[in-house]
């Protein structure tokens, strides 16, 4: 049989949470022995939002040494950057002919984004689903190791292919989300129904997969919980929600577990344990990154290596979908 293809990316928008790594990356090298693995760091996603080109530029780099430093192995797995390969951009031109103006409106991210960036709504931040769709469409991707706020995105992802496959004859593979069980969707520490996110503007809503021991463990002592006392679960203990599934992802505990642990003791210890958990977590990947950014022409060797092998996949796909359009092919 076939290896299935996995495909999934992350913005270099900001230095990556724990949102992204439990959310995605965490869950992605499992999939590395049995399946053929393209990750790819989405630069050109990012600039839907205002980036400072040096930033943008450093974040790439630190984004593919987050990834291998996360287990992502180069050897096993296609690590590359989106706008190394020009066949996303062009697909996207094509699928684009293939979305619904009422689609994009009704993508929930467009929405948050549009109000979170008011002066400058657009057009990329309109159509970025239709790239999405073409990261995850070029490659012929079966499975898509998501966070639960992307959800939307490879609904509409499959609704194109099933278009295009409709218009035209089966082009493209309709892929599948794939959700973890716990970490699916991590909250902001400060804002707890809100999600956490990389570029929020308060930082101390997100911890950062580079953050020292003493900045995770403040950010946890200072996240927002309700005035209960009792470390468990309930409907409105949004912060207290979150923070058992923060905890429970890095030390493997169940809820039965967590809540025995802390009877008969308060919020603060439980928040420090948590800090505790996710700095010990965090500890042998920061040692790994660190050593990956001293090392930028192995990086550098990395994003070349995947360009290519991703490319040679993407050109198969695109010269299908320029075919069944109708272009003359290049002469
Ligand atoms: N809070 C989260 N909990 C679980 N998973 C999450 N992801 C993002 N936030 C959470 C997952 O991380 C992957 C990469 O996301 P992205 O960078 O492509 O875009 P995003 O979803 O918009 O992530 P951010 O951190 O919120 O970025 P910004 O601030 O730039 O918009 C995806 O699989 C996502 O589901």
């Amino acid at each position: 049989m076939d290896k299935k293809t996995i495909f999934s990316g992350v913005q270099p928008s900001g230095i990556l949470t724990i949102g992204n790594y439990l959310g995605a990356i965490k869950n992605w090298g499992a999939f590395q022995e049995e399946c053929n693995c393209i990750f790819c760091v989405v630069d050109q996603h990012a600039i839907t939002v205002r980036q400072v080109p040096a930033d943008l530029r450093r974040r790439t780099y630190e984004t593919l040494a987050i990834y291998i430093a996360c287990g992502i192995d180069p050897e096993k797995s296609t690590l590359f950057v989106q706008s190394h390969v020009s066949g996303h951009a062009e697909l996207a031109w094509a699928l684009n002919c293939f979305t619904m103006y009422g689609e994009l409106s009704r993508m929930t991210q467009f929405k948050d984004k549009s109000k979170k960036n008011a002066d400058n709504i657009n057009a990329g931040l309109f159509t970025y689903p239709v790239l999405m769709a073409s990261d995850i469409l070029l490659y012929q991707t079966d499975l898509v190791p998501v966070g639960q706020d992307q959800m939307q995105h490879i609904e509409l992802a499959r609704d194109i292919a099933n278009r295009f496959n409709t218009v035209f004859s089966p082009t493209f593979t309709v892929p599948e989300g794939f959700i973890p069980k716990t970490g699916a969707r991590v909250m902001s520490l400060s804002e707890p129904t809100k999600k956490m996110s990389k570029s929020d503007e308060n930082v101390n809503g997100f911890v950062s997969l580079l953050d020292d021991k003493d900045t995770i463990i403040r950010k946890f002592k200072r996240a927002v919980t309700d005035s209960d006392t009792v470390v468990c679960r309930g409907d409105e203990k949004y912060g207290i929600n979150n923070l058992m599934n923060i905890y429970s992802c890095f030390t493997g505990k169940t809820d039965e577990e967590i809540v025995r642990e802390f009877e008969g003791k308060g919020y603060g210890d439980f928040k420090l344990a948590v800090g505790e958990a996710v700095a010990d977590g965090l500890a042998p990947i920061q040692a790994e990154f660190n050593k990956l950014m001293a090392d930028k022409s192995y990086l550098e060797a990395i994003m070349k290596n995947g360009a290519d092998t991703a490319n040679r996949m993407a050109q198969k796909t695109l010269s299908k979908v320029y075919r069944k359009l109708g272009f003359v092919g290049r002469l």
